[in-house]
């Protein structure tokens, strides 16, 4: 079969979620010609695909945005957490103003890539055929793109619906007066359990493991034409300044930790302290408490402690309430990804919501109408939520059949530990680069700040190898060990070593446990880039 005739590129990225399209918009005054291939119909990335009933942010919407004048001064949030549908409309907003979709080719996903030595191009292959040749290749594919879906022995014969939580169908399914299970309690489990306890007519949530959450305390804001008028000026006071203070925190937030350890205070000090934050809001008590909280297990004990307390009293059934927020946690608190609530709790306490303990017993199939459970019981159900997650960071690129120089795919090399170079690049793979992948701060940074990042660094690279003419550009093998050990390291002096999640690949069958997030902070990994870049991109290889 011929090959239809090739499109010619400099850059083809993957992925038109917020680092494809931020690398779009840098990469253009280049005068290079770019193009995103995204696989979904529209942009977004994540914000497309996850439209579940309920699927929210939980960061805090001011930060939650690119940082460019021209797109925050004439966009309001309307909600301190916006949903999925306000999300999207923030992404036609960032299109309109930038132009971007001129340059996105929607309903397109990669299938293949293939490095040619002799050329120093990839050949790029898509499902629908489309071949292109690109001198770089940048995958901005998203941290948690790659939907978990458990083999459950079975689930072919189930004859209700089911769906991943990150492929819900666009127009919607029905869940009133359904029995509805949900697997997972994850961000995503505890959104859509949330929505489904208010209209179904039994809701079964199948906790593997317990995970807390923290108050959401949704609100609404600017709202009314005054406020709008107010929110112009305070913007353009507030946001240069608040961005800029983004980049010197350890989350690439406008909020972190306080300096003082948990023990150095008094005991009513810190109680006040931890009750400021639950009361606040968000993410604080897990982000914003003292300094030791994530490095200190008797510190960490004791945060966990007072939001156990918080907790219990919230749901009626003591049993339940065990399992939701137990005694002896399996994970240090905050080392697997807080998620927020807004009435997760309560829900347990209504007489059509059940909460099924797979810890002490698993599903061991699917039947045609049901769940059935290790202890013999048949959960009957119409819809099947699985809410389980991800392959997550690395799994977006892994997905894809990459070949690099020497003919072996991204996959073989990481099958037994993944190596890159400052979390963007990995040997035998030129003029290949990622963001938000392994070994970056992602999963751990907040998802814009970490596109701008990865954005600006890798358009600087792209105008220092035009301006010296340099053609290839690859990592080594050393360097890759070096940021390893590092990676390695700060995640040991951490306690998200200790804890089992989608961070260091545990929640994958057979994918290596390691750290897959850099701990180290935006501030140290922003230090660690900017070093190699004023040592002429020192750990490449640049010809
Ligand atoms: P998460 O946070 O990875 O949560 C997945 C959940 O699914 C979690 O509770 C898992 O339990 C559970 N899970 C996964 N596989 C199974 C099987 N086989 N059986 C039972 N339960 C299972 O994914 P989310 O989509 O909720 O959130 C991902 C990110 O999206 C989130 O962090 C935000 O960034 C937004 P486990 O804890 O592994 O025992």
């Amino acid at each position: 079969m011929s090959e239809p005739p090739y499109t010619e590129l400099d850059v083809l990225i993957i992925g038109a979620g917020f680092s494809g399209l931020y690398q779009l918009h840098t990469l253009r005054p280049l005068g290079l010609r770019v193009k995103i291939f995204e696989a979904a119909p529209d942009i977004g990335g994540v914000w497309y695909w996850n439209c579940y009933p309920g699927a929210r942010v939980d960061t805090g919407s001011e930060c939650y945005q690119f940082s460019l004048s021209s797109l925050w001064k004439d966009w309001n949030w309307t909600e301190m957490f916006p949903g999925q549908n306000e999300m999207q409309q923030y992404f036609h907003h960032v299109d309109e103003k930038l132009d971007l979709k001129k340059d996105i080719c929607l309903n397109t996903r990669v299938r293949s890539a293939e490095w040619q030595e002799c050329e120093k191009k990839w050949i790029i292959r898509t499902e629908d055929g489309t071949v292109v040749r690109t001198r770089f290749f940048f995958i901005c594919a998203g941290v948690n793109t790659e939907p978990l879906i458990p083999k459950f022995e079975g689930l072919d014969t189930f004859k209700g619906v089911w769906r991943h939580t990150a492929r819900w169908p666009r127009n919607g399914l029905d869940l009133i007066g359904k029995r509805v299970a949900v697997i997972g309690t994850g961000a995503s489990g505890v959104q859509v359990s949330q929505e489904a306890a208010a209209c179904a007519s039994k809701l079964t949530i199948f906790q593997r493991t317990a995970n807390p959450c923290l108050p959401m305390r949704q609100r609404k804001i600017y709202t009314c034409t005054a406020e709008l008028e107010s929110n112009k000026k305070r913007k353009e006071d507030l946001y240069p300044a608040m961005f800029r203070r983004m980049l010197q925190t350890p989350g690439g937030l406008a909020y972190t930790s306080v300096p003082q350890t948990t023990f150095s205070v008094t005991p009513e000090e810190r109680h006040l302290f931890y009750e400021q934050l639950y009361a606040q809001g968000g993410v604080g008590l897990w982000l914003c408490g003292y300094s030791d909280a994530l490095t200190d297990r008797k510190a960490n004990d004791e945060v966990y402690a007072f939001w156990r307390r918080k907790t219990l009293r919230r749901i009626k059934d003591p049993k339940v309430a065990e399992k939701l927020a137990p005694e002896h946690p399996e994970n240090a608190f905050g080392v697997k990804r807080i998620s927020l609530e807004q009435n997760f709790y309560e829900i347990f306490n209504q007489d059509n919501v059940e909460l099924v303990d797979l810890s002490e017993n698993p599903i061991e199939r699917i039947s045609e109408d049901g769940i059935i459970t290790k202890d013999g019981t048949e959960h009957l159900i119409d819809v099947l939520v699985m809410a389980t997650g991800f392959d997550s960071i690395s799994g977006s690129i892994t997905a894809i059949d990459i070949k690099g120089k020497n003919g072996v795919t991204i996959q073989e090399k990481w099958s037994q530990g993944t190596h890159t170079y400052l979390g963007v690049a990995s040997s035998d793979f030129p003029n290949m680069f990622f963001t938000n992948g392994p070994q970056a701060p992602s999963g751990l940074c907040n998802g814009p700040t970490c596109a701008e990042i990865h954005g600006e660094w890798l358009a600087n690279l792209m105008k220092y190898a035009q301006t010296k003419h340099i053609e290839r550009i690859e990592t080594c093998p050393e360097a890759e060990e070096g940021w390893r050990q590092l990676v390695f390291g700060i995640n040991a002096m951490t306690l998200f070593a200790t804890g089992k999640s989608w961070y260091n690949g545990a929640n994958i069958e057979n994918k290596p446990f390691e750290p897959l997030s850099f701990v180290g902070g935006v501030p140290l990994y922003m230090q660690k880039c900017q070093e190699v870049a004023e040592h002429n991109y020192e750990g490449f290889v640049l010809s």
